[in-house]
């Protein structure tokens, strides 16, 4: 044998080996809007759901010249019925998120072949929910994920009320939006429940709302807090939200040894008239997060950025703080060429300490697809990353790289809650 084919060899197995530990490396999911089976209808789940997800409906209204008003009026399964002709039977399915749900059908066992809705709707209407969760989570690898658990949602709120929310597979984040983006009516709700709050921040208020976040980490066990933030984020600012995240968020958070978790550069609503499919992307400036980081060492964080942009910074930050932890491929970044390309760019430029992918599912089933494709990816390209480095002379072993992927896939995620600045 002529020593490059051995070496040719070497690699294949190298990659093979890769291949297969990613393949088995059970997930902790860092971000999702799943809920668990008792949050009762919040955890969405089902062909029809699937179909519908935003991210579709996004694609079907430019595929189709159905008035907005008119599809919002059909009922789920009609509006499903509608994306599935459009997108899948009149035209071919190219999209990552129609190629997800062909993924999706066939993981599950169903014909795709068939493309016959009615037949898969027949499918999911024979399962129970309990049976059906352990089945995603058997066929995605799941291990748990970790919801976005909002206290300003009437539909939610209740059910931690009744303190019914215990499924050790489901963690809690506390997410609080309304208050960090929209402190105006945010307080008046704080009010409602009886936090002595005031639009102008008085010490008082910020006290109050403090205890307001004190209370819903304690009740949620919330192993993070979070928001999504709009792409002028910008920290120090004279804004209600700039004095809030310096002095109610990030005592607690601190106090609890709890992350803040922050998702910039999403622009809320660029053409409402698409409801949740509405919302848009724009860069943002990630000295911002810097200056967090710098002025808050006791305080941990994480971080994802929607914009592509933006992920070169987030990675140079990160170099820079031990505090940030950065995380994901968001949204519109998750997509094959960009996860390819920025879990290539993380792994160069900070190795292996970042949380390469969440699946930020909304509907149960959705975890299969986005961990089935995203775990192809990151495993291609730490396959390279490992060749590089056994041609560079570096011995790969198996046990370190099950290490590694354990650690990409969910250890880093754990360790860093642990990790005391
Ligand atoms: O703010 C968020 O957590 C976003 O991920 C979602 O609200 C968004 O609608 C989404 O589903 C993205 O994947
Ligand atoms: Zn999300």
């Amino acid at each position: 044998m002529a020593a490059n084919e051995g070496h040719a060899g070497n690699e294949q197995a190298l990659r093979d080996m890769v291949k297969g530990a990613v393949a088995r490396a059970p997930v902790t999911d860092i971000h999702t809007h799943l809920y668990a089976p008792a949050f009762g209808p919040l955890l969405l789940w089902g062909i029809d759901e699937v179909i519908t997800y935003h991210y579709l409906i996004a694609e079907f209204f430019r595929a189709s010249d159905m008035p907005y008003d008119t599809f919002w009026a059909l009922g789920k399964r009609a509006q499903a019925d509608a994306i599935w002709k459009t997108l899948f039977l009149e035209q071919t399915p190219l999209s990552e998120a129609c190629r997800g749900v062909i993924t999706v059908l066939r993981k599950l066992g169903l014909d795709v072949a068939s493309r016959d809705l009615d037949a898969y709707r027949a499918w999911f209407a024979a399962q129970e929910t309990e049976a059906q969760v352990n089945r995603v989570f058997g066929t995605a690898g799941l291990q748990d994920v970790v919801m976005t658990n909002d206290p300003f949602d009437d539909a939610e709120r209740p059910v931690w009320e009744r303190a019914e929310g215990g499924d050790a597979r489901f963690h809690a984040a506390l997410r609080i939006d309304p208050l960090l983006n929209d402190w105006k009516h945010g307080h008046a709700r704080l009010q409602g429940w009886g936090y002595q709050t005031d639009a102008g921040l008085s010490p008082r208020a910020l006290a109050e709302t403090r205890r307001f976040l004190e209370d819903w980490a304690r009740r949620m066990n919330a192993r993070y807090m979070a928001v999504s933030l709009p792409p002028d984020f910008a920290f120090p600012e004279d804004s209600p939200r700039a004095k809030l995240i310096a002095e109610a968020v990030l005592p607690v958070a601190r106090e609890r040894n709890i992350p803040f978790a922050m998702m910039i550069g999403v622009t809320r609503q660029v053409n409402p008239a698409l409801r949740l499919a509405g919302d848009g992307v724009g860069t943002a400036d990630v000295t911002a997060v810097e200056r967090l980081c710098a002025a808050f060492p006791k305080n941990k964080f994480m971080l994802t950025m929607l914009a592509r942009e933006n992920q070169h910074a987030c990675c140079v930050a990160a170099r820079k703080f031990r505090n940030l932890l950065v995380f994901g491929c968001w949204w519109f970044l998750n997509d094959p060429i960009l996860i390819e390309e920025i879990t290539r760019m993380r792994l160069e430029l900070i190795g292996p300490a970042v949380i390469p992918q969440h699946s930020d599912a909304r509907v149960l089933e959705q975890v299969i697809y986005k961990w089935d494709h995203s775990r192809e990816i990151i495993a291609r390209v730490l396959a390279d990353k490992y060749c590089d480095l056994s041609r560079a002379g570096w011995a790969v072993t198996e046990e370190e790289v099950t290490r590694d992927v354990a650690d990409l896939f969910g250890g880093r995620f754990w360790r860093f809650l642990e990790y005391a600045p």
